[in-house]
């Protein structure tokens, strides 16, 4: 069973590594509260994930915890998306296995740099 605390570093999650730089990553973008950076299995020209510093499981328990962390989360997104692009972009959280959710630490993806397809 996981000891893991919300806000706390994880020793067993991925983007937590990535955030104290003990797993390489391309960073695109930081703030106080988030990191953004390449991911390694990109959909889109641009494919970027954007997550906050301290461990949460989901966006849904971030939201619950520190709101105000969930918009810098977002609007680190909207400064990447100018940054790499024209600033139009896809915002996506996946929750839960179900939704396709894989590393569980909280995360956006942000897909620009084509038209993407309706859904
Ligand atoms: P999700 O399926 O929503 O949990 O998204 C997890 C994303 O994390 C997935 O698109 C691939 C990405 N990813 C997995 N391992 C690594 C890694 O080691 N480095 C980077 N940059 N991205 C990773």
């Amino acid at each position: 069973m996981s000891t893991e605390k919300a806000g706390e570093k994880s020793d067993d999650c991925l983007f937590c590594k990535i955030v104290a730089g003990e797993v390489p990553a391309e960073v695109v973008g930081q703030s106080d509260s988030a990191v953004a950076f390449k991911d390694i299995d990109p959909k889109a020209p641009v494919h970027v994930l954007v997550v906050p510093r301290r461990h949460h499981a989901d966006v849904g328990a971030l939201a619950g915890a520190s709101p105000e962390v969930l918009a810098d989360v977002v609007g680190l997104a909207d400064q990447v998306a100018s940054d790499l692009a024209d600033g139009q972009y896809r915002l996506i959280c996946n929750v839960g296995p179900k939704a396709g959710q894989t590393v569980f630490h909280a995360h956006a993806h942000v897909l620009a740099g084509t038209q993407l397809a309706g859904f």
